[in-house]
């Protein structure tokens, strides 16, 4: 079990409730009967689901320790925002605390800073100004499941992401308030989770200070109007909008303002992509460099329908889903029934903010019996346009292929 399973009873104070796991262990080893299929080109394709750990509903288990827990994909059909108790979860380390003190908690903002700070939930929520914000977390090996050839890593379908409101403040007011001195080039953050090995890497990331700075990044102490779940990173997470999860530091209670890049495996060997376009190398190819991953790119789905479905041939049918710009908005969903030479235009719903999730709908009519394929395209703001064919690098990193739904007209 984790170094810090003692468990206390839970306080309340303010907006934030202390929360505590009991029992993960016993729970997640627990036999799970139901199973969902996902749809894996030669196998094997069923995972088991459970709902059986703390403040999660089900979840398709992709390991138990540490936790990887993916979202079915029919939950992003129910909406622009994913319930907080379906949102993915993914750890680094199985040793993550299963209990915070939230009148012990306490951030700390250290380094180049004129006054160091060591700021309690009570004096963040209570003193500087309040922030929300629209995102899509979304880890950088998303997808990795459909990688071909297969690669090694964490086996996501397309469930490991999430969109969510997010409440909290502005990382920038953060820093004023701890005052940076000249010569900061970037910040570095770190959570309560702590490795099992003393000579394992503890998990941080960093960002330049600009970025740090621009108003947008945050530090998020509720999502959809409730407090984080614990295995979301309770009681605060650092929310970097367009980027990918990596930089999402659970748990956060360390920022260190530094002179220099931040040096960790995380950054110089980990969570690296090949400086080709859309990051696509071939298996085996060795001529290329390699640069850290950053932004999210555009994705977008089908929500209402899933492989091999039938629809009725010649009645017109309902077509819906999300699209997600990666780090600029959604600027338009196209459909395609011929393989990708001809677009139809799709209904973009309501704008939710730039870095957020965006329905869309449509209709499709299949005229003629026997097999189609709808595929699905995002263009963002940028003109950024997702590729038609999957992006392969050994990591698996940054998958974000026009999708090809695969449907049956009878
Ligand atoms: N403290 C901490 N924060 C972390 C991680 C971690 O291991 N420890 N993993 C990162 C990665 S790679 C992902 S994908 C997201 C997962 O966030 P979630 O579990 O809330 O979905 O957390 C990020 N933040
Ligand atoms: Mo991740």
């Amino acid at each position: 079990m984790p170094k810090h399973s003692t468990l206390s009873t839970p306080s309340r104070r303010g907006l934030l409730s202390a929360a505590a796991l009991g029992g993960m262990g016993l729970l997640a080893s627990r036999a799970h009967a139901e199973t969902v299929d996902l749809h894996v080109p030669g196998g094997p394709s069923t995972r088991p689901l459970t709902a059986t750990y703390p403040e999660k509903g089900r979840m398709i288990v992709q390991r138990t320790r540490p936790p990887w827990l993916e979202t079915p994909f029919e939950v992003f059909d129910t909406g622009v925002f994913t319930p907080n108790d379906r949102h993915f979860v993914s750890w680094h380390w199985a040793t993550f605390p299963t209990h915070v003190d939230t009148d012990r908690f306490t951030l700390k903002v250290r380094g180049l800073v004129e006054r160091p700070q060591a700021l309690s939930l009570q004096e963040l929520i209570r003193d500087l100004p309040r922030f929300e914000i629209a995102a899509v977390s979304q880890c950088a090996g998303n997808s990795r499941l459909y990688a071909q050839p297969r690669v090694a890593g964490a086996q996501w379908a397309n469930g490991s992401m999430s969109n969510a409101l997010y409440t909290g403040v502005r990382l920038r007011d953060v820093l004023d308030r701890a005052g940076v001195k000249g010569g900061a080039t970037h910040v570095r953050f770190g959570g309560l989770d702590e490795p099992l090995l003393p000579d394992a890497p503890k998990f941080v990331k960093a960002l330049d200070i600009d970025h740090a700075r621009d108003g947008e990044v945050m530090l998020a102490f509720a999502m959809n109007g409730a407090q984080l779940p614990m295995l979301n990173g309770f009681p605060l997470k650092l929310i970097v909008p367009g980027w990918s999860a990596v930089y999402w530091i659970k748990m956060l209670d360390d920022i260190a303002v530094m002179d220099h890049p931040d040096t960790s495996v995380w950054t110089t060997r980990s969570y690296r992509v090949p400086d080709t376009l859309n990051h696509t190398v071939e298996p085996g190819q060795t001529d290329y460099s390699l640069i850290p991953i950053t932004r999210n790119l555009p994705r977008s789905f089908v929500t209402n329908l899933k492989p091999s479905d039938t629809i009725p041939v010649g009645v017109p049918q309902p077509v819906r889903g999300i699209a997600f710009g990666g780090d600029r908005g959604v600027a338009a969903v196209d459909l395609s029934l011929d393989g990708g030479r001809t677009w139809q235009p799709t209904i973009l719903d309501k704008d939710e903010g730039t870095y957020g999730f965006r329905q869309w709908q449509s209709t499709i009519s299949l005229a003629a019996r026997g097999a189609h394929t709808v595929m699905t395209r995002c263009t963002n703001t940028d003109r950024l346009v997702q590729p038609i064919r999957r992006v392969w690098n050994p990591g698996g990193y940054m998958s974000n292929p026009v999708e090809a739904l695969d449907l049956v007209a009878a």
